[in-house]
């Protein structure tokens, strides 16, 4: 039997019919870019323990599941988190995993290569990641934080240089919001930690920032450095719960600037 939709385009024509293929050839070209304006891919990037999946299950509005594995246990897999809200605008999260392992590379090319993303969040903790033993081995992992820095420094060597070939390659403007976390941690110390991974800084962190730029073109990659904090202290602590929030509403609203959602 033929349906009711298929009898009127032939009855209409050929015309109208080759018109309407070549908008339905279309939509999926057309569901795809909308669905990356509403809801852009973000890339959740930065060495292991240093708050990458607190972080984005924050932003997702998820809670952590902080019990079965234990919550020092690092993750080899991609883990993907979407942020919806009422105006059907949000985030499509791309944890990549900080971890030594094989799944990191693959990871780093499907953000960076494969399937680029909108904007990259690189999550630093100021030397404060939480030292996580690599598999198979026994004893406690300790790190000095100088040791922590500079591991965070040369992750993001990598990451610099996967972002810096996908924004080249790409005629829209790429953002990387560098999201120095935990800052409860160190929450005398915020403007200096800001400072220190800032653009034109002069620190080993800031001098990559810059090179980075060179090389992906001002004009086509945009830079903001900011504090966060996934977990607050309590009333009494430099950084309690409250002002945690308040670092994190600034963080998503400049990601909605960024994403073009306000
Ligand atoms: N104090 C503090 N601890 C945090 C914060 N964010 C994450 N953590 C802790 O740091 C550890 C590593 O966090 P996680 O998100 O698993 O790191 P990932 O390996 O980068 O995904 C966990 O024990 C978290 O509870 C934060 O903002 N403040
Ligand atoms: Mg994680």
């Amino acid at each position: 039997m033929q349906s009711p939709l298929r009898h009127g385009r032939a009855a209409i024509g050929t015309t109208l019919a080759g018109g309407a293929l070549a908008a339905l050839s279309q939509a999926p070209e057309r569901a795809s870019r909308l669905l990356r304006h509403r809801y852009p891919t973000v890339a959740v990037t930065g060495m292991t323990g240093v708050g990458k999946t607190r972080l984005a299950d924050r932003l997702s509005k998820r809670a952590s599941a902080e019990s079965a594995a234990g919550p020092d246990v690092g993750s080899a897999v991609m883990e993907r988190r979407t942020r919806r809200n009422a105006r059907l605008r949000g985030y499509r999260f791309r944890v990549v995993p900080g971890e030594n392992a094989a799944t990191r590379l693959g990871a780093l090319d499907e953000v960076f290569h494969d399937e680029p993303v909108d904007g990259v969040l690189h999550v630093v903790a100021w030397g404060h990641a939480t030292p996580r033993r690599t598999g198979g081995t026994t004893g406690t992992a300790l790190a000095t934080r100088e040791e922590q820095l500079a591991a965070e420094l040369e992750d993001w060597s990598i990451t610099a240089h996967r972002i810096a070939s996908m924004a080249v390659r790409r005629d829209r403007p790429t953002w990387l919001v560098v999201a120095v976390t935990k800052a409860d941690l160190f929450a005398d110390d915020v403007d200096a930690a800001v400072h220190y991974y800032s653009p034109g800084s002069g620190t080993p962190f800031g001098d990559k920032l810059d090179e980075l730029r060179a090389l992906a073109g001002g004009a086509k990659l945009s830079i903001d450095v900011l504090p966060v904090c996934a977990r607050g202290g309590d009333k009494r602590s430099a950084m309690p719960e409250k002002a945690c929030n308040d670092l994190l509403g600034r963080l998503e609203l400049r990601m909605a600037q960024l994403s073009g959602h306000v």
